[in-house]
């Protein structure tokens, strides 16, 4: 039985990438008894109801390997933070905030800094310079130049990967430079909705060649840290690993306390102050949240 996955569903109908077409297909009535759902990402198995499978119905599902809430999508594998080093600034306590909710949902993580046409060499690398230093796999971009173009496409190659981060930085011009049959548009949010005029409300899979896929919809917009406490917080921020071993007491929240690696690597110079400025900004978001709920 041929087997695809779901790029996009609407209204009953799912679309299945099959090679290099797409087959509209219903879902097998007994779905509906067993409460079973298919959602965009699940690879199906599925037979076709025409001579040329145009369409098809989907017979199963295969095991999901995961599932994210917010876009609603299965077996995505890779987040692609997304900044631009200008225009706008880079805001490190958005991008700081995004890497703690990836990190916590378990993606894998790719920081792609975008417009390096737009500063030096030398102020690119001083931005990475702290995410590298935290073990980020960090990559430097320009969809209008075509620069590191290729390099991103093999980063998103055999993977579904959504892309994060504030809008301007160029998700879509990225989009665009690597399929440019896409077409998407660019610069121009609508100022009713804040979203950009193409922007679908359900979440569809792209696809990039050589084979991966890019969810549209931008992942991780509402960043309320759900289910992260303020002893996990520290946890998520991978270069206070090793360092958090010389901390005196093992609760520690490297705000405070006496004898914190933490703070001593940042006093050596081996955690960026920001990172840390950012993280114990997050800790009393948290703090606030856990007390107004009673904890
Ligand atoms: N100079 C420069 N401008 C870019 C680059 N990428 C995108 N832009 C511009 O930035 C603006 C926002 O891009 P867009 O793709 O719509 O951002 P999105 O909101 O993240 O999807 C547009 O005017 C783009 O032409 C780049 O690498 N360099
Ligand atoms: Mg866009
Ligand atoms: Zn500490």
């Amino acid at each position: 039985m041929p087997e695809g996955r779901v790029i996009k569903a609407y209204s009953g109908h799912y679309y299945v990438s099959y090679g290099d077409t797409v087959v509209d297909c219903k879902l097998r009535g007994r779905f509906r008894k067993e409460d079973k759902d298919v959602l965009v990402g699940d690879m199906v198995s599925f037979t076709c109801t025409d001579p040329g499978c145009m369409y098809g119905v989907i017979e199963d599902v295969l095991p999901r390997k995961t599932r994210l809430l917010r876009p609603l999508v299965a077996n995505i594998d890779q987040a692609v933070v997304i900044i631009a080093c200008s225009e706008p600034e880079p805001d490190l306590e958005l991008l700081d905030k995004i890497l703690v909710q990836v990190e916590a949902s378990s993606l894998e993580v790719l920081i792609c800094l975008n417009k390096i046409d737009l500063v030096s060499r030398y102020a690119a690398d001083k931005l990475a310079k702290p995410y590298r230093l935290a073990g980020y796999k960090v990559i430097k971009t320009s969809a209008r130049a075509g620069w590191g173009i290729k390099r991103l496409r093999r980063e998103l190659s055999e993977k579904i990967s959504v892309f994060a981060g504030p809008s301007g930085v160029g998700k879509s011009a990225l989009l665009n430079a690597l399929e440019p049959g896409l077409r998407l548009q660019t610069g121009e949010v609508s100022a009713k909705t804040g979203r950009g005029r193409h922007t679908t409300r359900h979440a569809e899979l792209l696809k990039i060649q050589p084979g991966g896929y890019v969810v549209d919809t931008p992942g991780f917009s509402k960043l309320e840290l759900d289910g992260i406490d303020t002893t996990s917080l520290g946890y998520l921020f991978p270069e206070f690993g090793v360092p958090t071993q010389n901390c005196r007491f093992s609760t520690c929240l490297h705000h405070k306390e006496p004898e914190c690696g933490v703070k001593e690597a940042v006093s050596a110079g081996e955690i960026a102050k920001h990172r840390h400025d950012n993280y114990l900004k997050l800790l009393l978001e948290i703090t606030e949240r856990e007390r107004r709920r009673g904890k």
